[in-house]
């Protein structure tokens, strides 16, 4: 038993309907400086979701989406796709701030959370009191994707991957510009614990190969909603993750 197990059979659920592998990055946005600018990306973010819904597991909101149109869109998000959503506010503060930040999120309908696992056990474990309570999901960051997570990120991996092994969360996120770390980090967690992988297309990552190498799912924004036809981008992504997935064989 992980913390989460309802989140998970619930992205599970989804990915076999869907026959896809794929977490959409739902990063709509821009500066919102009149009702109407606020409405613009509201609509334009529902609409997209609603053109990928078909083809992805789950969606992934954070603060370039949030920060313009409010929690409120979570909830309208849910109603349109019926699916997961996972709130990616990346969370790396004390507890008490953490605290307010998990009860925010899961009062406006959010699913699961992402957390950095830098900021140490105390701090996560008041998370997880939260996530426990409303029975949602926990992921934890143990590297990122952009070069600069090298610097002081990377290093620590290996550490970083056993606290959360030791915290029992619903999984971690790992990059897959780098998916040889996502072999090893795999190797490292228990088989229940679930991989979501960032770095897919925009950030050059290949579609399926951090499945390929251990991922659960693939993380992936830009790719999709900055392409002419969303639905047929999202199938065919759908189709790549789901292949590789089932060729993996676990
Ligand atoms: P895109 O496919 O457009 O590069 O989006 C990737 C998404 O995953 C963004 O929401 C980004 O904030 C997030 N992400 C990432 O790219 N790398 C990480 O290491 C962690 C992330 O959450």
């Amino acid at each position: 038993m992980v913390i989460g197990e309802a989140f998970i059979k619930k992205i599970s659920e989804t990915a076999e309907k869907n026959k896809s592998r794929v977490i959409l990055a739902l990063d709509i946005s821009d500066l919102i400086n009149s009702k109407r600018d606020k409405e613009r990306v509201w609509t334009r973010a529902v609409s997209i979701a609603k053109a990928a819904k078909e083809h992805v597991a789950a969606i992934k909101v954070g603060y370039p989406l949030i920060l313009a149109t409010g929690l409120e869109i979570v909830k309208e998000l849910k109603k349109e796709t019926q699916l997961p959503i996972i709130g990616d506010f990346k969370i790396a503060d004390i507890g008490n701030t953490n605290k307010w930040i998990a009860k925010h999120a899961h009062n406006a309908g959010i699913d699961a959370l992402i957390a950095h696992a830098f900021i140490g056990e105390d701090a996560i474990k008041d998370i997880i009191d939260v996530i426990i309570e409303f029975d949602d999901g926990l992921f934890l960051l143990v590297d990122m994707s952009h070069p600069g997570a090298t610097m002081f990120i990377k290093p620590h991996l290996h550490e970083l991957t056993d606290l959360a092994v030791k915290l029992n969360v619903t999984g971690v996120i790992a990059p897959a510009t780098r998916p040889e770390e996502i072999a090893i980090v795999r190797k490292r967690l228990p088989s229940k614990m679930l991989i979501l992988s960032p770095g897919v297309g925009a950030q050059g990552g290949k579609p399926g190969q951090a499945i390929k190498n251990g991922a659960d799912f693939e993380i992936i924004g830009r790719k999709i909603y900055t392409a002419t036809n969303v639905y047929d981008t999202a199938r065919s992504l759908a189709e790549a993750t789901w292949r590789a997935y089932n060729e993996r064989g676990t």
